[in-house]
């Protein structure tokens, strides 16, 4: 069985948080994206993707080599270093196929420059071709910022606070024939396990050792938590121990004492947990959910853990409970407020989005229209001259904003139980009511990339100031897959005066283009 396996060469050495302010650094880093087995829940060998770790202020410059060959497996690919902003000179250069550039075709190279990084906290890198991520196209990006505000909050940040969570599905049918599955039944596969760490175990598999974290009794540590699921919510607690929520997406908050996080994919959080408890072993519990289990007899929620070990404590398994959801006094995402508080402006245009699934098939609509990927770019009908909704086919699901605009999305409540975390590109936007309350709150709402559209609806605002075609999708990309994404194109002009592509991006869409459908 394979798996994608990036490799990351990184020729700049990583900086430290903590450290002293340094000057900006300029990232280089070559990413070369192999077939390789992998297997995170012990059903082949053990793996963990290379973290990229940069400093607020430096740039990032990653080379993908794609040389994926395995015939059962997509083959071209895309980066998206999630979370992060493009400005409107280098959106060219931002990764979302079909709306920004074509797949880098195999054996091609594509670089991708962002900077000088102006945000600080948790990102992410994964393909966003299709579903190619759950196959393992994935790893943390951490912005650490040397003048972090909240520094005196934690003494402890460095790659071993990094926590990654995600689903994983270890047998015979990856993506590629997953997806066909999914596209038959509306169903969408229900993982086998989920990993902490690039670790997991699943019911019957092999008893593949829990990832472990070391602290120091007395220490205080910034645990930087990324969901990298494409389809499962993690459920994060310290057994025995409270955390204290400091940032959520790259955006600093009013600290706030909670005892477990709800995790949707995409979504990150950085929480500080002090090691105020006696020397011993305690759990991390990290339960999910994902589709019906009877679907798939190996998933046992109960198996998603990792174990947090004082030092001085045996290296044995904690002798707790194994607990799973509900965990008391969990995080409501509307409590949560900014470090700064800022008002959102008042909405220039309302619009009204409405969620709905096709019954029994693979099919999400936005507003009655399904996103179909088209086969021309957005950025390159733009550039050749496309101004309006009529030059763009309905299935592209393209809202064109006038710049320098408060645009104001209302998701009503969904009568579906799926939660979507829509995810933003480019910029955050505000949450003024979250699924959680009915309340909405214009004056300190917090921001962040990705909000989960749940039962209960939620509404949020952004700004139209940079041009430029932005990718808003949901996060589960299963239902991304099935349509449920639209482009915000910001201003068409205001894009053709500024975006000036180079010439390796001018070659994507003739090589993909080219190449038959398999290696597509
Ligand atoms: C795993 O593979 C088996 C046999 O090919 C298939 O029946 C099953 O549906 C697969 N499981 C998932 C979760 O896709
Ligand atoms: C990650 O998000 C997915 C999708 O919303 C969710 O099902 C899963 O439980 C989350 N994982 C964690 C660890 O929060
Ligand atoms: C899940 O794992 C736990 C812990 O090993 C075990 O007690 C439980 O029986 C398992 N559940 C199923 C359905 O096998
Ligand atoms: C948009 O809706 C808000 C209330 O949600 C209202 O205050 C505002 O006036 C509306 N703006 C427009 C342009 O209709
Ligand atoms: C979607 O289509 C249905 C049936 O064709 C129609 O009743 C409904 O009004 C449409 N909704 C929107 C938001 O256009
Ligand atoms: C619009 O998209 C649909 C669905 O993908 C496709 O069948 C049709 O040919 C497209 N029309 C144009 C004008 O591109
Ligand atoms: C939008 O605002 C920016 C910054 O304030 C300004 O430079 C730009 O000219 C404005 N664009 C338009 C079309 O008004
Ligand atoms: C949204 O809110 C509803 C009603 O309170 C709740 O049942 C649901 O679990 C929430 N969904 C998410 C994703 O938080
Ligand atoms: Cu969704």
């Amino acid at each position: 069985m394979k798996q994608f396996v990036v490799s990351a060469v990184l020729l700049a050495a990583f900086q430290s948080a903590g450290a002293a302010v340094t000057p900006a650094v300029v990232h280089r880093v070559t990413m070369n994206v192999v077939n390789a087995p992998l297997a995170p829940d012990g059903f082949t060998r053990n793996t963990r993707v290379p973290p990229i770790l940069v400093n607020k202020g430096d740039s990032l410059v990653v080379t993908v080599n794609n040389r994926l060959t395995d015939p059962t497996m997509r083959r071209s690919t895309s980066l998206d270093l999630d979370g992060l902003f493009s400005t409107t000179p280098e959106l060219f250069q931002e990764g979302s196929p079909f709306v920004t550039q074509c797949p880098i075709a195999p054996g091609a190279s594509y670089t991708y420059t962002n900077g000088p990084i102006q945000q600080a906290g948790n990102f992410w890198y994964h393909s966003q071709l299709s579903v190619q991520y759950i196959d393992g196209f994935r790893g943390p990006l951490i912005v650490y910022d040397p003048e972090d505000p909240q520094a005196h909050l934690y003494d402890v940040d460095d790659i071993n606070t990094i926590i990654q969570l995600g689903d994983w599905w270890h047998n015979t049918t990856l993506s590629p024939t997953m997806l066909p599955q999914y596209e038959a039944t509306g169903i969408i596969p229900v993982s086998d396990s989920s990993t902490v760490n690039g670790v997991g175990r699943y019911n019957g598999g092999p008893a593949v050792p829990w990832a472990v974290i070391t602290v120091v009794k007395g220490k205080r540590y910034r645990f930087r938590l990324i969901n990298e699921s494409a389809r499962n919510i993690v459920t994060v607690n310290f057994e025995g121990h409270s955390m204290t929520v400091i940032e959520a997406d790259g955006e600093a908050l009013t600290p706030h004492t909670t005892n477990a996080i709800d995790m949707l994919a995409g979504q990150r959080y950085s929480v500080v947990v002090t090691a105020n408890q006696p020397v011993s072993n305690y759990w991390i519990n990290a339960p999910f959910v994902g589709g019906n289990p009877a679907n798939n007899l190996n998933q046992n929620a109960t198996l998603s853990r990792a174990i947090l070990r004082y030092a001085g404590a045996p290296a044995v398994d904690p002798t707790g409970p194994m607990e799973i959801t509900p965990f008391p006094n969990s995080l409501v995402e509307g409590d949560l407020r900014p470090l700064v508080a800022q008002a959102a402006p008042p909405a220039d245009v309302n619009m009204t989005l409405d969620l709905e699934v096709v019954a029994g098939k693979a099919i999400w609509n936005v507003n009655n229209v399904s996103y179909v990927a088209p086969k021309t770019p957005t950025l390159v009908k733009v550039l050749n001259g496309a101004s309006t909704e009529a030059d763009f086919n309905v299935t592209e699901n393209t809202f064109i904003f006038p710049p320098n605009k408060t645009i104001q999305f209302t998701f009503p409540p969904n009568d579906d139980d799926d939660a979507h975390p829509l995810h933003m590109h480019g910029q955050n936007f505000w949450l003024i009511k979250p699924n959680s309350t009915d309340v909405v709150n214009t004056v300190n709402p917090i921001k962040r990339d990705i909000a989960a559209a749940g039962a209960n609806g939620i509404q949020l605002r952004f700004r139209t100031d940079k041009p430029g075609p932005f990718f808003f999708h949901c996060h589960i990309f299963w239902h991304y897959q099935a349509g449920l994404a639209t482009v915000l194109l910001n201003d068409p002009a205001g894009t053709r005066a500024q975006v000036h592509p180079n010439a390796e991006w001018e070659s994507l869409c003739p090589a993909y283009n080219a190449l038959p459908a398999e290696l597509q």
